[in-house]
This record gives C-alpha cells, sequence and structure tokens, in this order.
C-alpha cells in the first residue's frame, strides 16, 4: 500500500516537471513565432501609394521564345525597384507559374529588376518567356523594393498587388492590317485604311464578341480592297450546323480551325487578289450564317499565335 502512493506521489511529480517544461517551450516558442511575426511585417510594408499598373500588352514568337511583353507604368508615389511575377491558364484561379524575364539574368524565375529604379510616372517595358503556356489567360504582379543598398534583400509590397486578365486580340498579335468587329459597323479596327462595303442587306446579330453579321447566302457580304500584305486572315464564323462559333485561321496557305493546323476546306472569307469578300466562299458562291472579327496580318503567324487568338480570345476582364 506505502509503496503504491509512493510510486503516485512521483508520478505527480513528473507531471508537474512536464508541465513546468512544457510551459518554458511554450514561451519559447511564442517569443520565436513573434520575432519572426514581426521579421515579416517589416519585409511586407511598402510605402502606402506603391503602385504599379500594365499599360499595354501583347504577345509574339520570336528567337525560339514565346513572348509576354508588357508596358509598365509607375502610378504610385514612390521609387519602384521591380516586380515578382507569375502567370496561368485559368482566370478563375491564382497564377502559380514564375515566369522568366527575356532581358535581364536572374538567379531565380518571376524576378524582374527595373534598371533603373522606375519612378513615378516612368514606363518601362518587360518581356517574359511564357513558352510553357499553351493558354495564358492571367498574370499576376507584386512590386517590391530593395531594403538597403546591397540591393539583394527585397521587400514586396503586399498592397499593390496585381491579377489581371490577358486576353488576346488581333491586334496583340503582331503585324495587323485590318480588323472588321462588327460589332454594329463594318469599319476597319486595325489600319483604318480598309472600311468595308456592304453588299446585300446582312444584319448585325449576335456575335463571338458582342455583335457579327449574318449574311443570307443569297447576295450579302461584306467586300474591302487591302493593298497591305494578306499573309494571314483569321476569323469566327458559324453556320445553321454549328451551334458554336469555329476560329478559322488561314496563314501562309495553312488553315487552322480552333488553334489545330488541319485540311482547307470551303471557309466564308473569299480573297482574290486585293479584294477581300467577307460572306462569300468563292467568287460566286454566298454563305449562309454569321461571321464575326475579321482580321488580316501581314505576317505569317506562328502556331503558338495562332492559339493564344483561339485559347484567350478576348475573354471576359
Ligand atoms: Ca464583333
Ligand atoms: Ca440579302
Amino acid at each position: 500500500m506505502t509503496n503504491k502512493k509512493n510510486k503516485k506521489g512521483v508520478s505527480l511529480m513528473i507531471s508537474y516537471v512536464l508541465l513546468i517544461f512544457i510551459t518554458i517551450s511554450l514561451s519559447i516558442g511564442v517569443y520565436i513565432w513573434l520575432k519572426d511575426y514581426a521579421v515579416v511585417s517589416e519585409k511586407i510594408n511598402c510605402k502606402e501609394g506603391t503602385s504599379l499598373t500594365i499599360e499595354k500588352y501583347n504577345i509574339e514568337e520570336s528567337g525560339g521564345d514565346k513572348i509576354l511583353n508588357l508596358s509598365i507604368k509607375n502610378n504610385g508615389m514612390f521609387n519602384v525597384n521591380g516586380f515578382l511575377i507569375s502567370a496561368g491558364n485559368d482566370s478563375g484561379k491564382i497564377p502559380m507559374q514564375l515566369i522568366w524575364p527575356r532581358t535581364q539574368l536572374q538567379a531565380y524565375p518571376g524576378y524582374f529588376d527595373f534598371r533603373p529604379e522606375l519612378g513615378p510616372g516612368q514606363k518601362q517595358n518587360a518581356e517574359f518567356n511564357v513558352s510553357e503556356l499553351n493558354k495564358l489567360e492571367i498574370i499576376q504582379m507584386q512590386p517590391y523594393i530593395f531594403k538597403d543598398e546591397d540591393k539583394i534583400e527585397k521587400i514586396f509590397c503586399e498592397q499593390a498587388l496585381i491579377k489581371q486578365i490577358v486576353p488576346v486580340n488581333p491586334s496583340l498579335v503582331p503585324k495587323l492590317v485590318s480588323w472588321w468587329k462588327f460589332d454594329g459597323n463594318i469599319l476597319d479596327s486595325g489600319s483604318g485604311k480598309n472600311d468595308g462595303k456592304i453588299q446585300g442587306n446582312p444584319v448585325y446579330t449576335n456575335g463571338k464578341v458582342n455583335q457579327g453579321l449574318e449574311f443570307d447566302g443569297i447576295d450579302d457580304a461584306v467586300n474591302s480592297t487591302v493593298t497591305e500584305g494578306k499573309t494571314t486572315i483569321s476569323f469566327w464564323y458559324k453556320d445553321s450546323a454549328t451551334p458554336d462559333y469555329i476560329h478559322v485561321v488561314n496563314s501562309n496557305g495553312i488553315t487552322y480551325v480552333n488553334g489545330i493546323a488541319g485540311i482547307p476546306g470551303q471557309y466564308p472569307v473569299y480573297i482574290i487578289g486585293n479584294n477581300v469578300y467577307i460572306g462569300k466562299t468563292d467568287a460566286s458562291t454566298f454563305f449562309s450564317g454569321t461571321i464575326d472579327e475579321v482580321a488580316i496580318h501581314s505576317k505569317a503567324l506562328t502556331a503558338w499565335e495562332i492559339l493564344q487568338l483561339y485559347n484567350s480570345y478576348n475573354i471576359a476582364a
């Protein structure tokens, strides 16, 4: 009996010692955590009013790289030293793919240093290699400033984070000549030199983007004379057999349907010499259905550029 009581006493003592030990450990843990937190909170604070904006962007495949070209403006009140950038293929998700700058060496992907630093109101271009993305839909940028003169440790500006959807349209791939959007008119939104002429009485209707033109297959067309290079023609169309718009590109004689190179077929834009007939499949055959977003480029677009046009065409921002 006595022996048992003693054992219990020893157990209790061990419990107290353990409790005290745990309490001290927790205190140290909290101290370390607070210390880390203090360092982190120091790192995330940029001055309020630090801000970058994307003024313009375009895409291009050149020199073996698939390129996203950004024109960035310091829209804030303080100098900015650079930014961390990631890209993604789903506008509903946080973009996770860090992308490499094309024109400066960095030890890690995603970092771009302004050289020199970007002052308020100033602009700089930045090129990134986005070869790993077949569908570029969203980018995220976080400005940073250097902590000290070493220019190594960075302070990230949490409040100045930019998340931006980057839809692609004919003006964002190289060498646009003409672009007929059919958004209530037949004006040329490219060079502006090649406005269309109505033949018959096509009707404005729901298009791929905003409005498109519906042709009756009897005598309706839009004609234009385009003297500039016509290496690539692209458009969206649908007839009564197809519920969804189909994207067609003819680039240097290769036809791409919905982003994939295929066998040329009969498509409702007919080009002979400098004459472009939208709504005709050949000299004497009219098309019945809707056409939208017809564009002409003076350069052969690459398969990747065409895929971007198909995948990310003017997705809602
Ligand atoms: Ca349109
Ligand atoms: Ca008609």
